[in-house]
Formats: C-alpha cells, sequence, structure tokens
C-alpha cells in the first residue's frame, strides 16, 4: 500500500498558537507524555528522524508541525501531566495545548493517543471532559500495544473501549516499534488531510483516488 504520509517534512515548532499560520487540513496527535506521540509520527511517515522522541517524558516543548503537501499537516504536540511545576499545575494540561485546539479553524481529526498497557488516566479524563465541553470531536488511539501478550490484547482493547465509550474497532490499535495497525491509521489521516478520496463505502487500496494540488 502506497504511504501518502511518506514525503513529510518538517516545517516549524511554535509555542504561542496565535502566531501558527493557517493551514488547509491538519490531524493533531494529543495525549499524555511519553505516550508515544513522536514516535507515532515518526512510524507513519516512516522516518524515524523526522521527530524527537525520547525516553524523558516532556521532550516535545513547542507545536511541532510537519507538512506532508502543501499547507496539509500533522502536528505533534507537547505532552500533557509532565511538568516540574507542583502536583496541582501538573494536573492541569499547559495553555499551550488548549490555547492550540480551541483556535485552529482546520482539524478534521485530532487524535488523543493513550497508553494501551495503562489505559485511560484520570487526567486522560479530564482532558476528554475538557475536550467534550470545547466540543471539538476526537479519535482514539492505543499505544504501545507491543508491551501486552497477543492474549491480553484482546481483553485490554475491549476494557479501554468501554472505559471510553466507544466500541473496540472504533479505537486505533497501534505499536510505532513494531508497525502494527500503521495502514489503517495512515489511510484515515490521509483521508482527513484530503490528500486521497476513498469511493463511497469503500476502503480498498484499489478504489483510491489520489488527488494533485
Ligand atoms: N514498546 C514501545 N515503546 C514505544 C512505542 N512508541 C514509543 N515508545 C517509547 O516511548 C517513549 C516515549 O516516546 P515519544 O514518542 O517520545 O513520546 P511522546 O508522547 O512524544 O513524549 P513527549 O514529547 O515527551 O510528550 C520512547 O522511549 C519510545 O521509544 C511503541 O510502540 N512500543
Ligand atoms: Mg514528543
Amino acid at each position: 500500500m502506497k504511504n501518502h504520509l511518506k514525503q513529510a517534512r518538517y516545517i516549524i515548532t511554535e509555542t504561542d498558537p496565535k502566531l501558527l499560520p493557517l493551514s488547509l487540513a491538519e490531524v493533531t496527535f494529543v495525549g499524555r507524555s511519553n505516550v508515544g506521540k513522536s514516535s507515532l509520527i515518526c512510524a507513519l511517515c516512516e522516518n524515524k528522524k523526522l521527530a524527537r522522541v525520547s525516553k524523558t517524558p516532556g521532550r516535545t516543548r513547542g507545536i511541532n508541525v510537519f507538512e506532508v503537501r502543501h499547507d496539509r499537516w500533522l502536528v505533534d504536540l507537547p505532552g500533557f501531566g509532565f511538568s516540574v511545576a507542583p502536583q496541582k499545575q501538573r494536573e492541569y494540561w499547559p495553555k499551550m495545548i488548549s490555547g492550540y485546539l480551541t483556535s485552529r479553524p482546520q482539524l478534521p481529526l485530532v487524535l488523543v493517543l493513550i497508553e494501551a498497557e495503562r489505559g485511560p488516566s484520570q487526567l486522560d479524563f479530564s482532558f476528554l471532559q475538557w475536550m467534550s465541553e470545547k466540543k471539538i470531536p476526537c479519535a482514539f488511539v492505543a499505544t504501545k500495544v507491543d508491551r501486552l501478550s497477543p492474549a491480553h490484547q484482546i481483553e485490554q482493547r475491549a476494557r479501554m473501549a468501554s472505559a471510553l465509550g466507544i466500541t473496540p474497532a472504533e479505537m486505533y490499535w497501534v505499536s510505532a516499534q513494531k508497525g502494527y495497525g500503521m495502514n489503517e491509521l495512515r489511510l484515515d489521516v490521509a483521508k482527513a488531510l484530503g490528500l486521497i478520496k476513498l469511493s463511497p463505502g469503500e476502503k480498498r487500496e484499489s478504489e483510491e483516488q489520489e488527488i494533485s494540488c
């Protein structure tokens, strides 16, 4: 299957969302520190050097923008839940994230990443509550599924989906490290960016029509 995201390149890091230029469409990766946002962007684009990955939480400090095609972006946000600040402040996601999410007119897809092994935390639920109050739709991605045994994966996927109020099939289930679940997510990201158009009701590769700009 052709990877429509492979030509992504880094274009800008911004800390003030108000200063970000407009795009035609942008797919955003958000979630707790260390959940695997940058790793997932690298895996989707098949470019290990694209976004910085680190064992230390808090690696991504600004809003990092990668352009897949002219004005069609992937956006890597800093993680929430990690800070050197006291516990009370740490439990509130930074202004940079909320400022970005409430100020972008072109957000066809916001992907909320949650570690498969841990499931959603209290902090994830308060973030999701805030997203719902702001009426920002999102889709869920369970990350690092390679850390679970195959037998445990089915059970944990069902448990996580139920906690999030969705069906297991509605949640992406991925491992950036092993490459699991990449094709399905790639296709939906490319679709959200308007890079490909699928025939109604079909997801077959042969039915994809590339859109040129
Ligand atoms: N086992 C496993 N580890 C992963 C996977 N994806 C990421 N990791 C590891 O998780 C750690 C954090 O990955 P990052 O991609 O930097 O996470 P992030 O969400 O961008 O982190 P911040 O920018 O700090 O918020 C790194 O040590 C990665 O190697 C995966 O699919 N499987
Ligand atoms: Mg990161």
